[in-house]
This record gives structure tokens, C-alpha cells and sequence, in this order.
């Protein structure tokens, strides 16, 4: 899938530069452009991006503070700059626009979803977002800021692929190495959902010199399946495992299928999603020991499992002693994960208000939007 990655906020930017390293170094492609767009200059600063500074009339470079309202009116604000700096990388061959945007925040969090809505009205292509859930122990500005974003973005961008910090946290790490790694370890994932269907370049990833290998090599995953998986629009999640392969392919029919299996129980980005609208499995692998056998074992498990009728396979060449299943899951809005967390952010919502109003009677605190109505 040929992309165009807008990095909004802080979190945003961060984790399109690591989307756009590791598809670099991995030498798929499928990331054709980056942008990274804040309203804190210093936070640009250390990008290897091309930015975009927003706001800067109303906050001078400084950043937004959480304030996720003053995040939206800003990117409406400046949207006509922004987007006739996106119009030149978005081309014909460009097959989606991905938002990525920490929700918790204020920047990333109002923008984002204005943004979506203004790139539709010009574009045809899909309009993703990657929207990053504050972790439990974030404080309640966050998951208040969280929960109302989500509900705007999903209105607005054709798909939400969640990722919950919550998911990928280690401990006895500061938390800027943490972010890191979370940053490295999303990108893994998508960037190979992103990669599986982009067949173009994969002699130069397997390093085949022989044309029949790289014919084997053509993968059966194309980008319209990663489209048709998310057209339900909503909530999606992406669930990732590696195994060691076998290098008989008839022992791997049970490696992919446990290796799916612990992708979908253990690896999503969201944990806990397993039902879904639809869903889309890509085992990527050496090709002469993936066994097409396995991959069809698995799909069936993955239909039983999130109980769609609608579930996708196909395989992916890449050269490693591993066999990787990422599961795409498109419209996942019934999972529970999305419902704790919606209520945690109702919960938070209600605090704060109870707090505003002890300061001032007559405040209107967070009262304007209705969380429960998202599902
Ligand atoms: N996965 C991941 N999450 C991050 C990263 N940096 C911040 N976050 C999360 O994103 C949320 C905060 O969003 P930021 O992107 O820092 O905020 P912002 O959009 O810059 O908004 P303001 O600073 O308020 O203008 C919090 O929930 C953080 O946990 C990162 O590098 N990776
Ligand atoms: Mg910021």
C-alpha cells in the first residue's frame, strides 16, 4: 500500500519517523512521504521529517498544553497551509493518508480529527488514522481528551487502527527509552501490514537473483484487502506473534496456526479485541517452507474466532528464519477493551467536571460532548 504519513503532535511525529525508518530499512516503500505537524517548534525540531508548525499565532510555538479544543481550532485554522503542503505528496499513486496522533494530548488530539475531515473532502483514497490510547495511569485530562477524540476521529477518518500504551509497556525503562521501543515495536506491526501489499520491490528484501524464485515470491495480500478489511469504517486493531519455522513446510501448517493463535489472544495492539467486522490474515515467511495449508487452518480459526464471515488470508515473502501471522481486525467497537476504556474515560469526564464545578458553580468544564453514544 503506498502511503502518506501526517504525523500530528508529539506523539504523532514520533512514532511517522519510526514508521518511516523501518519501512526504509526494510526497503518496502510503502511509506512514499512523511510530514510532521506540531504546534510545540521544539518538538519538530529533532524530527527527521519535513514539518509543519500550527498555531502559531494563537500559542507561539509553544504548544497547546492538552488543551484538545484549542488543538482543533488551531488545525482549522491553519488547515489551508497544511494542506497545500500535503497536496504535493500526495500524487496518483498514493493509495491512503495515514493520521497518526497520540489522543490523549492536545495537539494530536483536537487536529486529528479536523484534519481527517478536511483531507476527505479534497481526496478520494481512504483517510486512516493511527490513534494512540493513553495508558491507565495517565491522569484524567488524557483519557478525557482520549475518549472525545476517539469518538470525533472515528466519525471522521474512514478507520481507527487503535493502539493501547497500556499494550506495549515494559518495565525498568525510562519512560522516553519506553516510548521508543513502543514506537519500534508499532512499527514492526504496521509497517508490515502497510509492506504485505506492496509486491514491487520484494526481490530487493528476499534478495532472489533467479526470476522463477521471485515469481513464488509474488504475494497473494494486496492492498484492496487491507481496504475491503477496514470498510466498515470504526475501530480497527492489529495482532502480530513470530515462531522459528520449521524448514518443512508440513510441520509449519501447526506453527502458523499457533503462531495466529498467539497473535489474536497475546499480540494485538488492543488486547482483548478478538471480534470483529472483518479481518485480514497475512503470514509472512520464507516461501519455500510457508505452508498454504497452515495459512488456510488459521484463516478458518481466525473466522471461528471473531465470529466474521468476512475474513481475508494470504501470504507474504520476506527472507527470515521466522514465521510472522499479523491479523488486521476491522470494526472492533463491541470489544471490551473499547468499552473499559470508554468508561474510564466517562468516568474521568465526570471528575472533572465535579472538580470544575466545586471551583466555579457556573462552569461548563467538558459538558459539550456525550462519550457513551460512541458504540
Ligand atoms: N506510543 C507513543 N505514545 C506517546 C509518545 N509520546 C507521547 N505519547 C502519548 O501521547 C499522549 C500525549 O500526546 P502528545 O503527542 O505528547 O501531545 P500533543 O499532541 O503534542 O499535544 P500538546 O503537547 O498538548 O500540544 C500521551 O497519552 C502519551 O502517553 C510516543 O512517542 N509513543
Ligand atoms: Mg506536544
Amino acid at each position: 500500500m503506498k502511503i502518506v504519513l501526517i504525523g500530528v503532535g508529539q506523539a504523532g511525529g514520533k512514532l511517522s519517523t519510526a514508521l518511516a525508518r523501518h519501512d526504509d530499512a526494510m526497503g518496502f516503500r510503502a511509506v512514499r512521504d512523511a510530514i510532521a505537524v506540531n504546534s510545540a517548534n521544539a518538538d519538530l525540531q529533532d524530527l527527521p521529517l519535513d514539518t509543519v508548525l500550527i498555531g502559531q499565532a494563537r500559542v507561539n510555538g509553544h504548544g497547546v498544553g492538552g488543551d484538545n479544543e484549542l488543538g482543533a481550532e488551531i488545525m482549522q485554522e491553519d488547515a489551508l497551509e497544511l494542506l497545500d503542503e500535503v497536496s504535493g505528496r500526495i500524487d496518483s499513486a498514493t493509495e491512503a493518508v495515514f493520521i497518526v496522533a497520540g489522543l490523549g494530548g492536545g495537539t494530536g488530539s483536537g487536529g486529528a480529527p479536523v484534519l481527517a475531515k478536511e483531507l476527505k473532502r479534497i481526496y478520494d483514497i481512504p483517510i486512516y488514522a493511527i490513534g494512540i490510547l493513553p495508558g491507565r495511569d495517565e491522569g484524567s485530562l488524557y483519557q478525557v481528551n482520549a475518549g472525545r477524540s476517539l469518538k470525533t476521529l472515528t466519525r471522521e477518518a474512514n478507520s481507527v487502527i487503535l493502539v493501547d500504551n497500556d499494550a506495549w509497556r515494559s518495565t525498568g525503562n525510562s519512560m522516553e527509552e519506553g516510548m521508543t521501543a513502543i514506537n519500534e515495536r508499532i512499527a514492526e506491526r504496521l509497517g508490515l501490514l502497510l509492506a504485505a501489499g506492496e509486491p514491487v520491490e520484494q526481490d530487493s528484501v528476499l534478495g532472489f537473483s533467479d526470476s522463477a524464485e521471485r515469481e513464488i515470491a509474488q504475494s497473494v495480500v494486496d492492498t484492496s484487502e487491507v481496504i475491503k478489511t477496514l470498510r466498515s469504517g470504526g475501530l480497527a486493531a492489529v495482532g502480530y506473534a513470530a515462531s522459528q519455522a520449521s524448514e518443512d513446510p508440513d510441520d509449519n501448517i501447526n506453527v502458523v496456526t499457533s503462531t495466529t493463535r498467539q497473535a489474536l489472544l497475546t499480540g494485538t495492539s488492543l488486547p482483548q479485541a478478538s471480534e470483529a467486522d472483518a479481518a485480514l490474515l497475512v503470514v509472512a515467511g520464507r516461501p519455500d517452507v510457508l505452508s498454504g495449508k497452515g495459512i488456510e487452518h488459521a484463516r478458518s480459526w481466525v473466522e471461528a474466532e471473531t465470529k466474521s464471515m468476512a475474513v481475508r488470508g494470504g501470504d507474504f515473502p520476506i527472507d527470515s528464519d521466522e514465521l510472522i501471522s499479523l491479523v488486521l481486525l476491522g470494526g472492533i467497537e463491541r470489544s471490551p477493551r473499547v468499552e473499559a476504556f470508554m468508561e474510564r474515560a466517562a468516568e474521568a469526564k465526570r471528575e472533572t467536571t465535579e472538580r470544575e464545578q466545586t471551583k466555579e458553580p457556573a462552569g461548563e468544564g467538558f459538558q459539550k460532548d456525550e462519550l457513551e453514544d460512541l458504540c
